[in-house]
């Protein structure tokens, strides 16, 4: 198998060089060497682990479907992470939200939460010699119920959302500290309106108070290593009329605060992509996080698949060369399929996406264009889609140790009879 895998790319190896100027050799390197965070979250359909008093109740984000298997509490979460890990090639990190705290079945509210309660996470972290990224959660709980947290009109519940965001952001700095390296921290929040607000102005205004208060806390903080975005949306469920975080909002805001600023491929108009956002917005801002997702009606987060929405924001980020300037984590969480396969499919895809990227002939594509030569432009491109693209990817796979084609679909279903069947 792997001989005729070596055959196959010797040829594609030679087309790419032959036909396109293109190093297939240093796009595999290249494309290996990126991180993708996957999201803790798909694990268990952003259950999180919180021992929660009577009565608290969900909202603000929704899994749809029962398949048997979630994971149920923290070793099960990074049990089903560390196996989606050993079937998807290239270098992965591990985003964890803070509702997976570990609070030794003490119920811990959240602004009262600190690094020890994310110790299982940082030892697992190292163990795998990943990084962690971190995010505060505002959603699933009492006092994010009507639909408002940091842009709260009562004080009292603001407070409370900015304590907990103050005390994310030291958690995030603690992971950057025990891994030796940045600690990228998404603030997302649900606020908004199922109907016409009269006010859409006081939450804004009370959005960016908050979000000043948070990030002018600097005690034991520093943004060289908890690298704080915040990240937009259109709607939600109950937010259709108005969200407080608005795409111009959240871009302006992370501008005029040189925060980053993170745009998920699903929060945007039905109609709309994000590539062509991306050269936009970094003119201005230094940094981008993308949350790789597929949205579908009114869904934002299924599976992310190799899809042209999906190759355009890498092409986007290879053709303006601006691979140090985004991060790439995942989004989605799908309850309806075997969920260690969902992390594979997704991951797996936002990898393919890279390869295909760093395999595009960008030189040759730009000196058409600077030459007015735009048919020769278009013809490249269209010719790049039918390049032997398979096989450099069954070779990215094999350099990386990991199953090729679909040999992983096997080794998923045995882990469902040996592990996730015994889940009840
Ligand atoms: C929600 C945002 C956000 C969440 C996670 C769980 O619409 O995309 O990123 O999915 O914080
Ligand atoms: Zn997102």
């Amino acid at each position: 198998m792997s001989n005729r895998i070596e055959k196959t790319y010797e040829a594609a190896k030679e087309t790419y060089a032959e036909l396109f100027g293109v190093d297939t050799e240093a796009a595999i390197t290249a494309a290996l060497g990126v991180a993708i965070s996957l999201h803790c979250w798909q694990a268990d359909d952003v259950a999180g682990f919180e021992v929660k008093p009577e009565g608290l109740s969900g909202g603000g984000i929704m899994a749809t479907g029962n398949y048997p298997g979630r994971a149920r509490n923290g070793d099960e979460v990074r049990q089903d992470m560390a196996k989606a890990m050993e079937l998807i090639p290239g270098k992965s990190r591990a985003n964890v939200h803070a509702c997976y705290c570990e609070t030794g079945g003490k119920f811990v509210e959240r602004d009262k939460l600190t690094a020890e309660h994310f110790q299982g996470w940082i030892d697992w972290a190292k163990e795998l010699g990943i990084g962690l990224d971190f995010n505060p959660t505002a959603f699933a709980h009492p006092l994010a119920e009507d639909g408002f947290t940091l842009s709260h009109a009562d004080d009292k519940v603001r407070n409370f959302w900015i304590r907990h965001f103050i005390v994310c952001r030291k958690i995030a700095q603690a992971m950057a500290e025990a891994q030796g390296g940045p600690c990228f921290m998404n603030h997302w929040i649900p606020d908004g309106a199922k109907d016409i607000p009269a006010d859409r102005f006081g939450p804004r205004a009370r959005l960016a108070d908050s979000y000043d208060q948070i990030f002018s806390d600097t005690t034991g903080v520093d943004r060289e290593k908890c690298v704080d975005f915040v990240e937009s949306k259109l709607f939600g469920i109950g937010s259709e009329e108005y969200v407080v975080g608005s795409g111009e909002f959240l871009s302006n805001y992370a501008l005029s605060r040189d925060i980053g600023l993170c745009m998920d491929m699903g929060h945007y108009h039905p109609t709309e992509t994000i590539h062509g956002k991306i050269s936009s917005h970094l003119q201005f801002h230094k940094q981008l996080l993308l949350h790789v997702s597929r949205p579908i009606r009114w869904d934002s987060d299924h599976i992310a698949i190799f899809n042209d929405d999906l190759k355009n924001v890498f092409l986007e980020v290879q053709r303006g060369n601006v691979w140090n300037r985004v991060k790439i984590a995942l989004d989605f969480f799908d309850a309806s399929v075997n969920r260690v396969g969902a992390y594979v499919i997704g991951t797996r895809a936002a990898r393919k996406g890279i390869l295909y990227a760093l395999l595009d002939p960008t030189a040759q594509l730009q000196q058409y264009e600077a030459e007015g030569k735009n048919a020769q432009r278009l013809a490249l491109m269209e010719e790049a889609k039918s390049l032997p693209f398979a096989a450099v990817w069954d070779m990215l796979c094999l350099k990386a140790d990991v199953p090729v084609g679909p040999a992983w679909i096997s080794e998923m279903e045995a882990y469902e009879a040996d592990v996730l069947s015994a889940r009840q």
